[in-house]
């Protein structure tokens, strides 16, 4: 079976830790390397926690250090909703730094993309820093991207602010670099997560699933706290899902610009579905059952 080779581009975060523990694990992906990006926490934290996946599943995968800032906005910390590691809820060990390379993500990645037979598909589930400086920085390497799947945007209501999502608000212009790239990009935003929120019941089945599981469930039950009963959304594990099958997805083409400038929805991702020149395409929904399904048999591969 031939795998997808895709690169993950991360700012670990919780649903981050979802994605990533079905990417390094599935039988149909073959991970190049993990970059990490500031976003839900800052960049020592999110490659500490990088690091920490990588050790839980005794990965071969190369983690590479990103971005530490923003293009040209201010640094947004969402450590209220991740904790104050970006990753709490679990009792990971200790990480070995040493298992960090010294080399830029960005720079890894052109390296990658650059030497490889076959295109790579980038997956970003954090603000998308690192991929808007490599393709300035090195467009040669686009030659090489097969495709574009990444988290963030909605073609509805934000999260962070009511009509921006968190890691696009986080990075405005480098989003606005990504989406007019000219790659084919996969959206997937708020929509589809909000189409199939998981229950709690569903959440707590994954306590007796295996190892990963019982992570995931201490993961999930810190970052919803109170609000546990209501349901989780696994934002970032919807992308790895998707490469994985996308004819369970309702998805609509678009274009889409990012608002960089508004004073009160810096951060949107404007959506137009009548566009005669779209740019993306938008996942919008999924089955709740279906996706429930997919969610829970995607981490059976997992330890
Ligand atoms: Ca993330």
């Amino acid at each position: 079976m031939n795998k997808h080779p895709i690169i993950i581009d991360t700012d670990p975060g919780i649903d981050d830790a979802a994605a990533i523990s079905i990417a390094l694990n599935h039988p149909a992906l073959d991970v190049k390397m993990i970059s990490t990006v500031n976003g839900n926490v800052n960049i020592d934290k999110t490659t500490a926690n990088a690091l920490k996946l990588k050790q839980f599943f005794n990965s071969d995968v190369p983690i590479y250090k990103g971005a530490a800032q923003p293009l040209l906005t201010d640094i947004v910390d969402a450590s209220v909703v991740h904790g104050e590691s970006g990753m709490n809820g679990f009792n990971f060990p200790t990480v070995d730094q040493s298992e960090l390379s010294n080399i830029h993500a960005v720079e890894a990645m052109k390296s990658i993309l650059l030497k490889s037979e076959v295109p790579i598909t980038i997956i970003p589930i954090g603000p998308l820093t690192n991929i808007a400086l490599l393709l300035t920085l090195y467009p040669e390497a686009k030659r090489n991207i097969d495709k574009i799947i990444l988290m963030g945007g909605s073609a509805g209501r934000g999260n962070v602010t009511p009509l921006a999502e968190f890691n696009i608000f986080c990075d405005p212009e480098a989003a606005q670099i990504v989406f007019n790239s000219d790659l084919t990009i996969t959206m997937v935003g708020l929509d589809v997560a909000r189409s199939s929120t998981l229950s709690h019941e569903t959440v707590d089945e994954l306590n007796t699933l295996n190892q990963t599981g019982k992570m995931l469930h201490q993961l999930f039950k810190h970052y919803r706290g109170d609000d546990f009963e209501k349901g989780t959304n696994v934002y970032d594990a919807y992308t790895i899902l998707y490469l994985l099958h996308p004819d369970s997805f309702v998805v609509a083409s678009a274009n889409v610009q990012i608002e960089t400038s508004g004073l009160l929805t810096k951060g949107a991702t404007v959506t137009d579905f009548k566009s005669p020149q779209p740019n993306c395409d938008v996942v919008l929904s999924i089955d709740s059952e279906v996706f429930k399904k997919l969610f829970l048999d995607s981490l059976k591969h997992c330890i």
